[in-house]
């Protein structure tokens, strides 16, 4: 990556541009489909926690973090209330922030509704989708619902509670009913989603039109919770899974990206 020497600031000079340097040379991460908020059968136990002791680890270690969406089952903003389950997330979020990293979430189909206590209070920014520069390489990020053509019923599911006038009902509930109404929607649409057959190459047809679209050279998704990196025409597609029955993650180093797992001796 190249640096660029900025003639007003010389005095200062050699630290400055080496803390860029630095800055730019480290990995960025990439996950996605936490679901936090509930604990489907398998999940690995404390699994919130993990995120926390994962999102503390990338201090000062890593450019960027992007969150591809579904970070939680439900998200929800009231305007003086947040969820105050998620507190220690927050407080790592903010520290990561802070201490130079970037950090994007991508609106996932069950969080879609953020407000703005992401980028307000946290430093985070909020996309329907991204394209960001890294190391050298164009790379678009989206949650990536409503891409296959098999995932039809949810779309309807989704355009229902995009309605502004739903959206207002629900805002007219009390946050506690809320949550756990929402649970419920969220507990009966994954047992109907239980049995649903991913097809992978949907997905794929569809990251190959928006890396050509979009000039791109990696298309990151999530939503399907299967874990890989895929080649196709133009570029590559990676998704890193889930963050429930297993705590994987995506690695993007010197232009190259891997996948990984989550374990306490990192
Ligand atoms: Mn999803």
């Amino acid at each position: 990556m190249a640096s660029v020497w900025i003639p007003s600031l010389e005095s200062s000079g050699d630290s400055l541009l080496i803390s860029i340097f630095v800055l730019m040379s480290l990995p960025a991460y990439f996950i996605s489909d936490a679901h936090l908020g509930v604990e489907p059968p398998g999940a690995v136990p404390d699994r919130e926690k993990a995120l926390v002791r994962f999102v503390e680890s990338l201090r000062g270690h890593a450019s960027h973090l992007v969150i591809v969406g579904d970070l939680f089952e439900f998200w929800y903003e009231y305007n003086d209330y947040v969820n105050r389950n998620h507190f220690d997330l927050f407080f790592a979020l903010r520290a990561l922030v802070d201490s130079g990293c970037e950090v994007h979430l991508l609106q996932g189909n069950h969080d879609f509704a953020y407000g703005d206590f992401f980028p307000k209070s946290i430093g985070a920014q909020v996309h329907k989708e991204l394209f960001l520069e890294i190391q050298g390489k164009r790379v678009y990020f989206r949650h990536g619902d409503g891409v296959a053509r098999s995932d039809f019923g949810y779309r309807l599911f989704r355009r229902v509670l995009d309605f502004p006038l739903n959206r207002f009902l629900f805002r007219q509930i009390h946050p506690d009913w809320g949550m756990a109404l929402a649970r419920f929607v969220g507990r009966s649409s994954r047992k109907a989603g239980e049995s649903r057959v991913i097809k992978m190459e949907e997905y794929l047809a569809w990251a190959k039109h928006a890396l050509a679209k979009g000039n791109a050279d990696l298309c990151v998704l999530g939503h399907h919770h299967v874990s890989g990196i895929w080649t196709v025409d133009g570029g590559l597609v990676a998704s890193s899974g889930e963050w429930i029955k297993k705590l994987s993650y995506l690695r993007m180093e010197a232009g190259e990206i891997c996948l990984d797992e989550f374990g306490d001796d990192r």
